[in-house]
Order: C-alpha cells, then structure tokens, then sequence
C-alpha cells in the first residue's frame, strides 16, 4: 500500500534529478504482481522488489547500481604543486589570492560573498608550476542559503579534494569562530596538507598593542586538533609574509612526499614500544610488530601489523604519532596509522589523527 509518507519521499526523489530507483522490500509476504502495479503510481523507474530478509532481488540492486555509477576519475599528475584559500566570506581570500597571484583574476569587494566559482591562478615558484585557488566562502551551517551559498559550500569542499595544500584563513579582527574550525577539520579529514593563515594582520598590528606573541598561543588553542599544522601571521595590504605561504606549501609538499625505510621504521617501532609498552586487559596485551608506509598513498600511511590490535587504547595511539612526528617531521600534513590484525587482514580502527595528538605547534617568525 502506497502511503502518503511513500508519496512525499517519492517527490523528494525525483526532485533531486539524482537517479531513482524504487525498492519495493518485503515481497516475500506479498504476492508479487498487483504489488507492483500499485507502486508504479509514484512515477519512478526501476521498480524493483526485494526480500531483505530472504536476500531477493538484492544481487539485481547491487548489478543496477554498478551500471549508474560513473567511473573513477583519475586526476593526471601534471606536477602542479594545488593550493586552496578557504575561509569564511570576507577574510580576505580574494586579496590573498590576487596578490599571490599577481594579477586581478578574482574580484576583491567589501560585500560578503562575492566569489561564487573557484578561481584559478598558475604561477611559477621555484621552477615549479603551483596553482592557486579562490574558493567561495563557507556559510556558519545555520545560514547557508539554499543556491548559491549551497554551491559555495560544495565548491569548497571540491576545492579541498582538489587541493594538496590548504590554506585557512582566519580574520585577524574576528577570530575563534567555531566555522574557522570546521573547515580545518574538513581538511584534516580530507586528509590534505593544512596552514593557518591569520589574515589582515596590518588592521590589528597598528591598531592596537596586541602582538603576535600575545595571540600565537590562544588561536593554537582553538586548533589542538591540528597541531601539526603551521600558524602564520600574513597582510595582504603591506605584503607581510606573502610569499612565506608559498615555502610553506612546498615544504609541507616535500613531507607529504618523504618515504622512509621500512627497517627504519622499524628500528623506530620496537624502541617507542620498548619505551612505553601498550597497555592491555589481562591476557589480551596489545603487540606491535611491523610496520611499514603504504606506497601509493598521497597521505603518509602506515600499516602497523600485530595481534590484540583493537585492544589499543586511542590515547597509545596518538602517543605513537607524536613520536613519529618527532623523528621525522611530517609538519603540516595529516597522517595516518593503520592498525592490522596479523592472522586477519582487514583493517581495523581509525588513524590516530582523529585522536589529538599535541606537541608545539610551529609559529611562523
Ligand atoms: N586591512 C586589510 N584588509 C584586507 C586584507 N585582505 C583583505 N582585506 C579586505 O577585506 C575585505 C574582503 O576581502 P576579500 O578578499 O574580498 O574577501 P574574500 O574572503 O575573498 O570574501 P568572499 O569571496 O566574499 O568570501 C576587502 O574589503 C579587503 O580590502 C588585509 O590584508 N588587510
Ligand atoms: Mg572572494
């Protein structure tokens, strides 16, 4: 029986100019006929009926899904070092952008919102091809408007996949906004590289007597859950520290690309666990035993293989990625530690990066 409830989600459906298909479920308690006659009232095709429960029509979902979803993309490598501007409206992206890029590509305006596509810029630094991106401002959730803000947040969020390298930029007058951190969450997630770029500093430097000292430590605060990320002080308008952005992004670059042995990561491996054995229930002792870093992986991952794995407690975790960060480096991106049973291979358990690990963060001079 076709509910109004079944009518209303129908609509939803066919409004999203997404494919539709209907699953008709339960057919095993119905005969299957008239059921479907019925269904096709809601004006969706493919109409297909399944037992969820006695596993029908199950396999023909999956076969129709694969049919419509496209093919992965594959982004060629051209070289191009990719940087994103993100931030809210009006931190200054577009200035950023146009003086990084050294051309009026993007329009610069006193009005919020005033980006709607994603700019591009190529420029050539240090013999290398970098490509900068003006993204739109993301909305506070609440606010996002249905349409163009709705777009902006999507081309956001497309211009962090695109991205190696963020740049998040925080207004120097207006700062710990709870937005501010979400979208460096979203690029911790997305597992890119990441800077945080406090913007318009000249307004706050002459203004008042608060200096750079004074606010480092409290906007760190506010990004315990990316200390690994640098913070920098940076003015469009006196070209303070502009060009730093662009060491910066190569540098973060180069660890994103660093490779390291696996003897040794492993020479690494028994000494901090040597140090600091992980603690486990009774009999069920976590073990650590090898290690090694994934090879195609544009993060830095690494596969820890050992037994009672899922016994690892989150705060273990993080203490082996501030010690790997320790030794080698890894400053400005996420990375990631996988922990696999040796007798099953499947993974299991999330990178410590979600966890917070939290050694000094690096202050630009
Ligand atoms: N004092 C000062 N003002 C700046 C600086 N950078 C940008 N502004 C001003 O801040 C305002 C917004 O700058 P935009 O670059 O348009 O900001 P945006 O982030 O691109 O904004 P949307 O595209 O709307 O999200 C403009 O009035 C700029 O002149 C800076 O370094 N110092
Ligand atoms: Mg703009």
């Amino acid at each position: 029986m076709i509910t109004e409830e079944d009518r209303r989600v129908a609509k939803l459906g066919l409004k999203s100019k997404k494919p539709v298909f209907l699953v008709v479920n339960k057919i095993d308690k119905n005969r299957k006929g008239d059921q479907y006659l019925d269904f096709q009232r809601l004006g969706i095709k493919p109409i297909i009926g399944t037992s969820a429960t006695h596993r029908e029509g199950v396999d023909e979902l999956l076969e129709r899904l694969v049919q419509i979803i496209p093919e992965a993309s594959i982004v060629e490598d051209d070289g191009r070092l990719r940087i994103a501007i993100l931030g809210r409206p009006n931190v200054g992206k577009s200035y950023l952008f146009n003086t990084l890029a050294k051309k009026q590509q993007a329009i610069v305006a006193d009005r919020a919102g005033t980006t709607r596509d994603i700019n591009r810029a190529t420029v050539r630094y240090n013999g290398r091809d970098l490509e900068i991106m003006d993204t739109a401002g993301i909305r506070r959730n609440g606010k996002i408007e249905v349409g163009i803000e709705k777009f902006s947040v999507i081309r956001s969020l497309s211009a962090i996949e695109q991205a190696d390298v963020c740049f998040m930029l925080m207004d120097a007058n207006e700062l710990n906004v709870q937005l501010d951190q979400k979208i460096a969450g979203m690029v911790k997630e997305a597992g890119k590289g990441l800077v945080l770029v406090v913007s318009k500093w000249d307004a706050v430097e002459g203004r008042t007597a608060y200096t750079r000292d004074d606010m480092a430590p409290q906007i760190s605060q506010n990004y315990e859950f990316v200390p690994w990320a640098p913070l920098i002080f940076t003015s469009s308008v006196t070209g303070q520290n502009v060009t730093r952005l662009f060491e910066l992004a190569e540098t973060i670059d180069e660890q994103r690309k660093k490779r390291i042995k696996t003897v040794d990561l492993n020479r690494w491996l028994k000494q901090v666990t040597d140090k600091h054995p992980p603690a486990g229930l009774k009999n069920r002792a976590p073990k650590l035993n090898y290690m090694v870093q994934e090879d195609d992986n544009p993060i830095p991952a690494f596969k820890i293989f050992g037994s009672h794995t899922k016994f690892l407690h989150w705060s273990y975790k993080r203490y082996l990625e501030r010690a790997l960060r320790e030794v080698y480096g890894y400053e400005g991106t996420p990375v990631q530690l996988w922990f696999i049973e040796k007798h099953i291979t499947h993974k299991h358990g999330f990178s410590p990066t979600k966890g917070d690990a939290k050694p000094p963060r690096k202050i630009q001079k």
